[in-house]
């Protein structure tokens, strides 16, 4: 063979492996999520895959299960516990037995209002939030504001008085069943997505929600009394399975961690206008709204005050507290 053809075919044969290699470590990370495809939380994750793509020339991408289609919230989050999956977003409350730090910004009645959870989940105290979930195993990547929980059911709700004997679908957390037995009802932990037969069938009498939440599960055909409590705001969280995320190369992770973050003011702005359409479908498909100045509200703080001393009962957990309730905005 003449010299140069074997130089052609080498750098031939080189061109093809360099293919191969970038091929074989081509990633798609599968992600899973209780909502359906248009969801803020799902956007906001499919925004992180075009990034997380452009970023590493095509060669990361994430695949979204919708719908509690891979399980439960709390089934997802032990798959990304044993790396069997890459990702998963969820409510942090589902974190509440596993990551202590992430019981603070579920305290009942926490924040003033949502731009005083801004200044603090998206600055310093969300991040030492996130980064206490290594140690259970996960890679906090970035939570997201899920607006106010209020409760709902077959009549309205505006004193602690309304609550008592009321069977209340709640998320499978703790800390949510003693906020809602601190209001002298029973609490029921279930899934979401058996919550809409929970209600219809009268195995619950309420549960409580965002609006977009209690738009998208039509929970407002059973239980069409919505009234603004707005005792929680729990965040939303992606985490990473960490099992996953230490065979990766540095500069990936880099990637990861900037494409999550970068979807945080995207989400944002589509949540915001989610809150108000949501509102407006369950009003259009015949919920009643209580609005939140109607609410005895000093009741309900005063009522949930055991709730605080019960799980924020460590000096850290405390400290993160103050930290919170002492940032001004
Ligand atoms: C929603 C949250 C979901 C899920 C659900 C629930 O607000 O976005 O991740 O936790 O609440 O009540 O189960």
């Amino acid at each position: 063979m003449k010299n140069s053809n074997r130089k052609l075919l080498s750098l031939v044969a080189t061109a093809v492996l360099a293919l191969a290699t970038a091929h074989a470590q081509a990633r798609e990370f599968r992600s899973a999520e209780v909502h359906s495809k248009d969801f803020p939380t799902n956007m906001a994750v499919k925004h992180m895959s075009d990034d997380l793509s452009a970023a590493t020339g095509g060669k990361d991408k994430i695949k979204i299960f919708a719908d509690s289609s891979l399980g439960s919230e709390k089934d997802t989050v032990e798959q990304v516990k044993i790396g069997a999956l890459d990702m998963v977003r969820v409510s942090s409350a589902t974190f509440h037995g596993i990551v202590p730090e992430s019981v603070i910004p579920s305290l009942p009645f926490l924040f003033r209002d949502i731009d005083h959870f801004r200044a603090t989940m998206y600055g310093p105290v969300g991040d030492k939030i996130l980064a206490a979930f290594e140690k259970a195993g996960f890679v906090g990547l970035v939570m997201y504001e899920s607006g106010a929980r209020s409760m709902y059911a077959k009549k309205p709700i505006k004193t602690v008085a309304d609550m008592k004997g009321l069977k209340v679908r709640v998320q499978p957390s703790d800390l949510m069943v003693g906020l809602v037995s601190a209001m002298g009802a029973s609490p029921t932990p279930m899934p979401i997505a058996e919550v809409y037969t929970g209600l219809k069938t009268g195995l619950v009498d309420a549960a409580e929600n965002n609006y977009p939440s209690y738009e998208e599960a039509k929970h407002f055909e059973s239980a069409p009394y919505y009234s603004e409590t707005m005792h929680v705001m729990t965040p939303e969280v992606l985490v990473f399975s960490k099992k996953v995320w230490d065979t990766l190369p540095k500069e990936e992770q880099a990637a990861i961690r900037k494409a999550a973050k970068d979807s945080v003011p995207y989400y944002v702005k589509l949540w915001e206008a989610r809150e108000k359409d949501s509102k407006a479908a369950v009003i259009k498909g015949g919920a009643k709204i209580t609005a939140a100045a109607d609410i005895d509200r000093k009741a309900f703080v005063e009522a949930e005050k055991p709730v605080w001393d019960k799980f924020a009962n460590t000096p850290e957990l405390k400290a993160l507290v103050k930290e919170i309730t002492g940032t001004t905005n």
